[in-house]
C-alpha cells in the first residue's frame, strides 16, 4: 500500500484519504458540506460529512458492522474496488482501514435513523464496540484521528498545505461546500464553487493578472465513462500556464493527461486556421505559439493512475494521451466554430505570437552578433566598469542622467562600483515586446551590462554584479525613471529581482547643516526629524533642498548614497499584491509600491558596527 513514506507527505496522505471518502459522498449527492478542524494541537484532524452516516447495522453473516469492517479490513467492502465507483475517493486504493493503523487513536462517528454511534480505534484496534451515545438529529459521519507518533517521526499537520488543498477540492467538486477551522490560528475559512473550475480559471488568471483576449472561457465536464474536466482561456500572459490534476491530486510535471489536452488543442486550432484559410504568411505556427498565453485547468479522475518522476506527480497512464484529446479535440472544434468572434482573437493572438518569436530572434541574434568574436561581452561605451566585476561584492549603479554619472564616476569606490548613466527616459516595457526592447540602446546597454542576456538566452552565472542599483532623483521624475527601469527589469528580468539582485539608491533630498555638524534627509519626515532633534537653541539649521544627483560633489554622493558603511539601500521585492497592466500607466510617475515592495538593507550597516 502507497502512503507515501513516513514524512510530510505521507502524513498528510492520511487527511487526504479521510477527505476522499466525504467528498465521494458529497459527489454522489447525498452530502453537501464537509467541514475539516485541524485542533490546537496541530497534530490531531477531525473530518465531518453531512451524508447519510457509514452503515452501522450488523451484517448476519459476519456480525460486524459495515463501519467496522471499513475501519479494520483492508482494502475494506466492495464500495472501494468496483471501477464503477468513479468519484474522488477509493481510487487511491488506500483507505480509512489504513488511516486507522496508523493513527494511536480514530473516533468515527455516525448520526443516522435518529441516534448517534461512536466506534473508538486505538492503533487500528477496536477498543470496546459500537456504542450508541445518544439521539441525534440530522445524519452524517465524523472522523476524529491523531497519527501514531512511533510511526510518523513528526505528526504536526501543516495548516497551509490543508487549506491550499481544500480550496482546490472545492474548486475541483463544484458546489460542495468545505469548511476549514484552523485551531491553532483561530481562523475559519469556507471555499464552495458553483462554477468548479471556471472559477478556478478565473481566480489563477486574477492572481497572474492575465489580461483575457476573448470573454467566455472555453469549458468541458464529461461525467461518463472518465470523469474529466476542462477550463481554458487565451491571455496577453507571455507563457503558457496549465494546472493538472488526476483524482484531486496535483500532478505538478504534467503526464499524459496534460499532453492528450495540448495535442487535442494543438490538433483542434490547426484545423479551425486551415478550413478557414487563417494561416499567416512567412511564418509558420509552432505548437509554443499556439498555447502562449493560454492558461487552463485540468481535472481528470481514473480508476487506477500511475504515477511516475522523482515526485511521483507525472500521470503515465498511456491510455489518457488518446483519451482526453480525443474529448477534447472535437470539442475545441466546435467551440471555436461556434464563437467566431472568439476564434478570430484567439488566432489573432497565435498570429501574433509566432510574429513575436520570429522578430525576437532576429533581434536576438542581432546582440550576439555585437559581442566580440572571443565571446568576451562587447561593453556600452557609457559603462565605467569596476576592476572587479562578476565578484559578489561588485554593484552597477545605473544612473539617471550625464551629470549625475559623472559625480558618482568621480565619487564611487572603482575596486568595486560600476557606473551606467542612463539618459532621458527609459522606454515603458510594460507592454512593449522584446524585439522592441532590444531595440532600445539605453536598455540594451543596460542588459549588456549586466551580463546574464534575455529570455531564453537568460544565464544567471553570467551575472557581471552582485547588485544592481538604480540610482535616482529623489523627486518625482526620478520615482518615475525608476518605476520605468524596475517595470523593465520586472518584465525582462524576473530572476534577479527573485535572487536579490534589484536595489534603489536612497539619495539625500535635503542637506541640514547646524552649527558644524551637517546632517542628510531623504525626506521632508527625516528633515523635521533631524531638525527637532539637533536644531532647537543652537545657531540657524541651513537647509539646502537637492535640485538632482547631478549637482551633488562626488565626495557628497559617496558619503550619502555610495558608501556601503553609511548608504541605505532599499532592496527590491515583487508585491503580493499584483497590479494589472492598465494600472501601471497610472503609477507611472507616482511611486512603484504598488507593484513592488522595498525592504531596507541593513545588512552592511551591521558590518560598520564591527570596526
Ligand atoms: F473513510 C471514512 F470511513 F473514514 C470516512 C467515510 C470518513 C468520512 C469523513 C466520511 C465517510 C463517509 C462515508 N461519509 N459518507 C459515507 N457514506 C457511506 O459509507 C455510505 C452510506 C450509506 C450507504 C447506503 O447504501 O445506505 C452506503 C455508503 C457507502
Amino acid at each position: 500500500m502507497y502512503i507515501g513514506g513516513v514524512g510530510s507527505a505521507g502524513l498528510h496522505h492520511l487527511v487526504w484519504e479521510i477527505l476522499d471518502n466525504a467528498v465521494d459522498e458529497a459527489m454522489n449527492g447525498y452530502a453537501h458540506s464537509i467541514a475539516v478542524r485541524l485542533h490546537d494541537d496541530s497534530s490531531s484532524v477531525t473530518i465531518a460529512d453531512d451524508g447519510r452516516g457509514i452503515p452501522i447495522d450488523k451484517h448476519a453473516s459476519s456480525n460486524t458492522s459495515a463501519l467496522e469492517v471499513i475501519f479494520t479490513t483492508l482494502h475494506a467492502g466492495g464500495k472501494f474496488e468496483h471501477g464503477t465507483y468513479k468519484t474522488a475517493g477509493g481510487l487511491h486504493g488506500v483507505g480509512a482501514s489504513v488511516v486507522n493503523a496508523l493513527s494511536r487513536e480514530l473516533v468515527a462517528t455516525v448520526k443516522r435513523d435518529g441516534a448517534a454511534w461512536e466506534m473508538q480505534f486505538k492503533q487500528g484496534k477496536p477498543v470496546g464496540g459500537l456504542k450508541k451515545i445518544g439521539p441525534a438529529r440530522g445524519t452524517g459521519t465524523t472522523v476524529f484521528f491523531r497519527p501514531d507518533s512511533t510511526i510518523f517521526p513528526k505528526i504536526e499537520f501543516d495548516s497551509t498545505t490543508i487549506r491550499e488543498r481544500l480550496e482546490v477540492a472545492s474548486y475541483l467538486h463544484r458546489g460542495v461546500k468545505i469548511i476549514f477551522d484552523d485551531d491553532a490560528a483561530g481562523d475559519q475559512q469556507v471555499f464552495q464553487h458553483e462554477e468548479g473550475i471556471s472559477d478556478y480559471l478565473r481566480k489563477i488568471i486574477g492572481e497572474r493578472a492575465a489580461k483575457p483576449v476573448h470573454d467566455v472561457p472555453f469549458t468541458l465536464s464529461k461525467e461518463n465513462g472518465l470523469r474529466l474536466d476542462v477550463a481554458l482561456q487565451w491571455t496577453e500572459a507571455t507563457e503558457e500556464h496549465l494546472r493538472s490534476y488526476v483524482n484531486g491530486i496535483p500532478t505538478g510535471s504534467g503526464g499524459t493527461h496534460e499532453n492528450g489536452l495540448r495535442a487535442g488543442i494543438g490538433k483542434a486550432v490547426r484545423n479551425f486556421i486551415d478550413t478557414h484559410n487563417l494561416s499567416p504568411k512567412g511564418v509558420t505556427l509552432t505548437a509554443d505559439d499556439i498555447r502562449e498565453g493560454m492558461i487552463g485547468v485540468l481535472s481528470v479522475f481514473i480508476a487506477e493512475p500511475q504515477f511516475q518522476g522523482q515526485t511521483k506527480d507525472r500521470l503515465n497512464n498511456p491510455e489518457m494521451l488518446s483519451a482526453v484529446d480525443s474529448l477534447v479535440r472535437p470539442a475545441i472544434e466546435a467551440w471555436l466554430n461556434q464563437n467566431p468572434t472568439i476564434a478570430e482573437s484567439i488566432v489573432a493572438r497565435i498570429i501574433l505570437a509566432a510574429r513575436a518569436r520570429e522578430a525576437s530572434r532576429a533581434a536576438q541574434a542581432e546582440v550576439t552578433r555585437k559581442s566580440s568574436p572571443s565571446g568576451r561581452l562587447n561593453l556600452p561605451g557609457k559603462l565605467s566598469d569596476c576592476t572587479n566585476p562578476g565578484a559578489d561584492s561588485s554593484e552597477l549603479f545605473v544612473v539617471e542622467g550625464d551629470s549625475a554619472g559623472g559625480s558618482a564616476k568621480q565619487g564611487r569606490d572603482r575596486a568595486r562600483q560600476a557606473i551606467l548613466p542612463l539618459r532621458g527616459k527609459v522606454l515603458n516595457t510594460e507592454s512593449a515586446s522584446l524585439a522592441k526592447v532590444l531595440e532600445n540602446k539605453e536598455l540594451s546597454d543596460l542588459v549588456t551590462a549586466i551580463g546574464t542576456g534575455l529570455g531564453p538566452n537568460f544565464d544567471i552565472a553570467r551575472l557581471r554584479y552582485g547588485k544592481i542599483i538604480i540610482l535616482a532623483d529623489a523627486d518625482s521624475d526620478g520615482n518615475h525613471i525608476a518605476t520605468l527601469l524596475l517595470t523593465f527589469i520586472y518584465r525582462h528580468l524576473p530572476q534577479l529581482i527573485a535572487g536579490g539582485h534589484v536595489y534603489l539608491a536612497q539619495p539625500p533630498l535635503y542637506r541640514i547643516d547646524i552649527g558644524k555638524e551637517t546632517y542628510w534627509a531623504l525626506d521632508d519626515g527625516q528633515r523635521n526629524a533631524i531638525l527637532k532633534q539637533h536644531g532647537n537653541g543652537r545657531s540657524n539649521p541651513e537647509i539646502t533642498r537637492f535640485k538632482g544627483l547631478g549637482e551633488m560633489m562626488p565626495k557628497v554622493l559617496w558619503e550619502t548614497t555610495l558608501n556601503p558603511r553609511t548608504r541605505r539601500l532599499l532592496r527590491v521585492e515583487i508585491a503580493d499584491q499584483i497590479v494589472t497592466d492598465r494600472v501601471i500607466n497610472e503609477l507611472m510617475g507616482k511611486d512603484a509600491s504598488a507593484r513592488f515592495r522595498f525592504i531596507m538593507d541593513r545588512a552592511e550597516q551591521a558590518e560598520e558596527l564591527d570596526v
